[in-house]
């Protein structure tokens, strides 16, 4: 049995949270062990209150619920159900920031657009007119076509889906009944499609799930993406540290933890305006610092230090050294109040949606922004006074790299290198094998494969083969802890075919060194920006995305989000590997489709490996037969 692998800046903390009495998520998965096999298969139904019924994979007992339904019919259903739940949380995001932007606009909100570019090229997709008109007013027509959809009944298609989806996907979906249009009815007929005496045939769920994963990246991701980057800017390339060595003893230490920047981004604006206040209760300043995806949009946009991913996030609490840990929505553990009890941390929920037990409630209402903000602020600066003369614990690592490669940075690097054809030297380097290949590595850290380096190993793997490697969410930080978004890990990690390649494009661009090998593109709502190159690439080839030498992987599967966004990428046609397996295995028929025969509709396949080096193997072995079709 392999070592386990425990990460330098987490042993201590470990330690410390035992000290202090506190059980961790590595304790607590070992007290749940074994976990129930009939779950992991998807094998148990409790839609109904005849249930639970659970269906035996042995073949002795029970083969059928009580209602007759089949075990791919109860696999189907509650894999919709998990892909509603991720699409739900995507929606829900994107809707906060159209509405806060409509605020704005309006004058009831503290914002402002800061990417009038960006909005004039989102609004040119929509057949917004740009030309001559005042900003604010083609933002009042986009938001306008966004509410639209929210409120549209005549069946027709998303307009987000109508103006950001690829050409030659788009029609495809169009031609196999994939068409989605106002993405809360897309969910409320998927509720209902599921519940008891509905829907019982599993290639119509399947259908279903396949239109939920255009709902999520339609009506979720890119329209959360692009808004985001209209009001907040689009990520430029800029330095970032990561790991929990970036917190400072001496600092008031204040933690943004959750997804949505219109907190974010408020926060760090009053840690700056308020950090005379720091200094006076005897801080040498305000160090705000990111965990998980509001963390990312906070490295992309101003390189805020990276502290930690969703794992660590109690972890980094047993510091003792972080004075608020302010949340909003998503992927927010419960425990996080517990630790953060334990060390006068000021533990901030702000959502409606999100109380806490244990936590301070600061509502965070976008009208009262400025106000909110500087109150969460003032806490972690009054809980910074009270940690005083007590001890923390900071180990002390941490690793540095790039972040901000959006493809609008990515093409400005590019164009260094073609200024007429940005895009050319990378088909260029792919057609010559140089690059072999591009993985997008997304999703969530799981401690389910933490203790196998799973996320780790497998880009070192591909590296080494020559594939690029773009990552977004908890992926990345892990990527930025590994030390694998700098210079040095070209030289360290990489073939020498793509060690050459982003050299000379480092150079080339004047940056004086290799681009790093891996690109951390983002939040998990950026897996937008994947697409988006990938739509750029195939466009400019005239390929269909299912054609390109490149494919998707969530590692680490932890959240329904990943599933919404992973169904997205089947539906785009693109080779997912996901591990562990979604909970899909008790029936047969819903795997064969998803592993198999999907591919012949949009080209999607999905491909679940546990094993590292296997999994990236499998991944290199799919891109070898793409390159092969293209005849490269
Ligand atoms: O949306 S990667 S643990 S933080 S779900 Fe959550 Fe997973 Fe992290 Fe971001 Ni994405
Ligand atoms: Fe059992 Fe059918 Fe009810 Fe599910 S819907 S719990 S399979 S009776």
């Amino acid at each position: 049995m392999a070592e386990k692998f425990i990460p330098l800046s987490e042993q201590p903390l470990l330690e410390s949270a035992h000290a202090a009495g506190l059980t961790t998520g590595r304790d607590r998965l070992a007290a749940m062990s074994p976990q129930c096999g009939f779950g992991e298969l998807g094998t148990c139904c409790r839609i109904c209150y005849m249930g639970p019924c659970r269906i035996d994979p042995f073949g002795n007992g029970p083969q059928t619920g009580i209602c007759g339904a089949s075990p791919d019919t109860i696999v189907a259903r509650n894999l919709l159900r998990e892909c509603v739940g991720g699409a739900a949380s995507h929606v829900g995001h994107a809707r906060h920031i159209l509405l806060t932007m409509q605020a704005a606009l309006d004058g009831k909100a503290p914002y402002k657009i800061h990417d009038p570019a960006k909005l004039f090229a989102v609004a040119g997709q929509f057949g917004i007119a740009t030309d001559g008109r005042a900003v604010d007013d083609v933002a009042r027509d986009l938001v306008a076509a966004s509410l639209e959809d929210f409120g549209r009944q005549d069946g027709q298609p998303l307009n987000w889906l109508r103006a950001r989806a690829p050409r030659k996907e788009f029609d495809m979906w169009m031609e196999n009944g994939l068409m989605i249009s106002n993405p809360h009815n897309e969910i409320e007929t998927a509720m209902h499609r599921t519940s008891m005496g509905n829907d019982a045939d599993p290639v119509s769920l399947l259908l279903a799930q396949l239109r939920m994963g255009l709902v999520d990246g339609y009506a979720g991701l890119t329209m959360a993406t692009d808004l985001q980057d209209i009001l907040f800017g689009t990520p430029q390339v800029t330095t970032l540290e990561a790991n929990v060595g970036v917190l400072e003893a001496n600092s008031v230490n204040l933690a943004v933890h959750g997804h949505n920047p219109l907190l974010s981004e408020k926060v760090l604006q009053w840690a700056g305006r308020l950090e005379g206040e720091a200094q006076a209760a005897g801080a040498e300043r305000i160090n705000v610092v990111g965990v998980c995806c509001t963390g990312n949009e906070l490295t992309m946009r101003h390189g805020v230090p990276m502290a930690a991913h969703n794992l660590q996030s109690e972890l980094i609490l047993a510091t003792g050294a972080v004075d608020g840990m302010v949340v909003d929505i998503q992927c927010i553990w419960p425990s996080t109040a517990m630790f953060a009890s334990c060390y006068d941390t000021a533990f901030i929920t702000t959502d409606e949606m999100v109380h806490i037990p244990g936590a301070t409630h600061i509502e965070f209402e976008p009208a009262h922004a400025d106000e909110n903000a500087q109150a969460i602020v003032r806490a972690a600066i009054a809980a910074f006074q009270k940690r005083q003369g007590k001890p923390v614990n900071i180990p002390n690592v941490k690793s540095v790299g790039f972040a901000g490669l959006s493809v609008e940075s990515i093409v400005g690097i590019l164009s260094k290198v073609n200024a007429e054809d940005p895009l050319k030297p990378v088909i260029d380097n792919i057609v010559a094998g140089n690059i072999y290949g591009a993985v997008g590595f997304a999703g969530c850290p799981s401690l389910k494969f933490r203790d196998t380096a799973m996320t780790e190993r497998m880009t070192k793997a591909l590296l080494k083969e020559n594939v690029l490697v773009v990552t977004t969410g908890c992926t990345a930080h892990i990527c930025a802890q590994e030390g694998l978004l700098n210079s040095q890990a070209t030289e360290r990690y990489c073939g020498d075919k793509l060690k050459g390649v982003l050299t000379a494009v480092g150079e080339a661009a004047g940056l004086g060194a290799p681009l790093p090998p891996v690109w951390h593109m983002g939040s998990c709502v950026d897996n937008t920006r994947i697409v988006d190159l990938l739509a750029a690439l195939a466009g400019k080839l005239d390929v269909k995305i299912s054609q390109l030498p490149v494919a998707g992987s969530a590692p680490e599967l932890v959240q329904e989000k990943a599933i919404s966004i992973g169904t997205w990428l089947l539906a785009l046609g693109l080779f997912v590997h996901i591990a562990p397996a979604p909970r899909i295995l008790g029936g047969p028929l819903v795997t064969q489709v998803l592993t198999n025969d999907l591919e012949g509709i949009t080209g999607g396949k999905a491909y679940v490996e546990y094993d590292p080096e296997k999994a990236a193997a499998g991944m290199i072995a799919h891109i070898a037969e793409k390159r092969a079709a293209l005849g490269i």
